[in-house]
């Protein structure tokens, strides 16, 4: 078999890349491990930037996200019982769209069916080879045989446990790595989200966040040891710490209900340089990883994905390989920024548990500067709307 761009992984990169290189006539085949219920059926990210709005626009698939999204146009931080809203509209002409990950996944797969597009589940063995040639190729096992896709390059978006990034050599690869001491435990919810704009929490029993997927769908998250379980965690005991950590007018105004999803997920800051290699190239989680506190991951992985569609784009329909020759520097300066903006938030607000007193003074002054200093709101609201691309 044979294809222009081979794509390794059927996640929100590999699908969204499929797509807009179907849009100006590349041809690709995206290879998924997992079966489509399955990616299908992940809870993940929440709030979109209008740099991946507009991609989705682009491909035609954001109709669904513009009849049930909602547009966020502030956020609110709170330490104990002292609450900050910092408003984006107020510096920054974009908001944020709440639209659930799982939605974007689903939308995805949906256009790329109605469209044709190639695609295999469900397979293994997956192995890149040639990368250093003009003619690379990718050798898979589906149905218990073993099949060999030919390409031109190879578009490894197959998340941080992939097998892509492994196949840029360790002498290249350069990793940088921060393992964050806690996790955060979460919770979907058939009730009313508590507020209308997102809530991140710091308070001394730790963090949480309130967030949501519609008016009738909440998701809430609060920080937990490493050595948690889900199974030692109620949904009674749930509520009761969510509220000990969010300000008592939330609290109060809290509903709560059955969980129907509840998982804990590690927090980590991750970066693989470069991001390509030979005809290989890394979006998303395969190169870069950040802890959620700033909603970047699905975001980073989309700036990612619009680099390289530019990049293979000006290959075949303009003859210049400017943008793939450059795609990994200019995909990596921009992830830097949101590894920052993600690291900071996740100090800002999570309690660590090496922290000295000196430290919980500098998180509260950090807050308090941020209330009474238009600039400092600024500066968050520029990077959680989303920097440009
Ligand atoms: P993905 O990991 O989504 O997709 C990679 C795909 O490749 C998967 O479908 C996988 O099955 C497939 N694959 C892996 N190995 C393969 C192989 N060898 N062969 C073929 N296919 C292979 N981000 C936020 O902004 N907010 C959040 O709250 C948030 N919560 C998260 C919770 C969890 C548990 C995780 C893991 C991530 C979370 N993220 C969150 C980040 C998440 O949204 C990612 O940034 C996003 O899924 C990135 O998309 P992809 O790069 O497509 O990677
Ligand atoms: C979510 O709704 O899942 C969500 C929102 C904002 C974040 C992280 C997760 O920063």
């Amino acid at each position: 078999m044979r294809t222009q761009v081979a794509i390794i992984g059927g996640g929100p990169s590999g699908l969204l890349l499929s797509l807009l290189l179907k849009s100006v006539g590349i041809s690709s085949v995206v290879l998924e491990r997992q079966s489509r219920a399955h990616v299908e059926g992940r809870i993940r990210a929440g709030v979109l930037e209008q740099g991946l709005v507009d991609l989705l626009r682009k491909v035609g698939v954001a109709g669904r996200l513009e009849r049930e999204g909602i547009e966020h146009h502030g956020t609110i931080l709170s330490y104990e019982n002292d609450r900050v809203r910092v408003s984006f509209s107020d510096f920054v002409d974009q908001p944020v769209v709440v639209y659930g990950q799982t939605e974007v996944t689903k939308d995805l797969y949906a256009a790329r069916e109605e469209r044709g597009l190639a695609g295999v589940f469900e397979v293994s063995d997956v192995a890149l080879g040639d990368l250093k040639t003009d003619a690379p190729f990718v050798t898979y096992t589906a149905d218990g045989l073993s099949h060999r896709l030919e390409c031109d390059f190879v578009a490894g978006c197959d998340g941080f446990r992939g097998v892509s990034r492994q196949a840029i050599p360790l002498d290249v690869r350069r990793e940088y790595e921060k393992v964050y001491p806690f996790g955060w435990l979460g919770v979907l919810s058939e009730t009313p989200p508590v507020h209308h704009e997102l809530i991140y929490a710091n308070s001394e029993r730790g963090f949480a966040l309130c967030s949501m997927r519609n008016e009738n769908l909440s998701r809430y998250y609060i920080q937990c040891g490493l050595d948690e379980k889900v199974e030692d965690w109620s949904d009674e005991a749930f509520w009761a710490e969510l509220k000990r950590r969010i300000p008592e007018e939330d609290a109060a105004r809290l509903v709560t209900g059955p969980s129907i999803e509840k998982s804990i997920a590690p927090l980590r800051s991750f970066v693989c340089e470069p991001m390509q290699w030979g005809r290989l190239f890394l979006c998303g989680d395969a190169a870069h990883i950040v802890p959620p506190t700033g909603a970047k991951g699905l975001n980073s992985a989309a700036s990612d994905v619009h680099y390289l569609f530019e990049g293979l784009r000006g290959h075949y329909v303009d003859g210049s390989d400017d943008g793939i020759e450059a795609y990994s520097a200019r995909a990596l300066d921009r992830v830097w920024k949101v590894e920052r903006f993600s690291w900071w938030m996740t100090s800002l607000l999570h309690r660590f548990p090496d922290q000295s007193g000196f430290d919980l003074k500098m998180q509260r002054a950090e807050l308090a500067f941020l209330r009474e200093t238009p600039a400092a709101q600024e500066a968050l609201a520029r990077n959680y709307v989303g920097l440009p691309y």
